[in-house]
């Protein structure tokens, strides 16, 4: 896989310690936080620990155990938020992949966006 890991990007450094961070999960393999520009009521980014670029170079190159970990935990982080579609009005899950979707942390993060109606991403 041609993907070079730049360590220095910020979501790196937050999984060292480096940066704080206003945790919401953490697990063996994965670490939920609020991201510090939110653009809903509830916005919080969830990521892999290990060096993984995007979605597709994790799916391709993580453990299953890193994987089943990170998939959980997307899932838990929500029900946790209280904004399941059985609990409340639901939510977005979503992840940008490379400059065409303008990511702008080279780390994989799926960001979970709640808390208010977000109407419709492609009209
Ligand atoms: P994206 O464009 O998908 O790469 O989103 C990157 C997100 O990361 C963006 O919503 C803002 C967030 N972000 C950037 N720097 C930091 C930081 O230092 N701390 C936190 N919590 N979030 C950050």
């Amino acid at each position: 896989m041609a993907y070079d890991y730049d360590d220095q990007n910020i979501f790196a450094k937050i999984l060292r310690g480096e940066i704080p961070n206003k945790t919401v999960m953490e697990t063996e393999h994965s670490l939920a936080f609020e991201d510090i520009n939110p653009q809903a009521p509830q916005h919080v980014l969830v990521i892999p620990k290990g060096a993984y670029v995007t979605f597709d170079h994790f799916a391709a190159e993580a453990s299953d155990a890193e994987i089943s970990d990170y998939v959980r935990t997307v899932g838990e982080v929500a029900r946790k938020l209280g904004v399941t579609p059985d609990m409340a009005s639901g939510y977005r899950m979503l992840t940008n992949a490379g400059p065409d979707a303008h990511q702008e942390v080279p780390h994989l993060h799926v960001h979970i966006f709640a808390g208010a109606f977000l109407g419709r991403m492609i009209d």
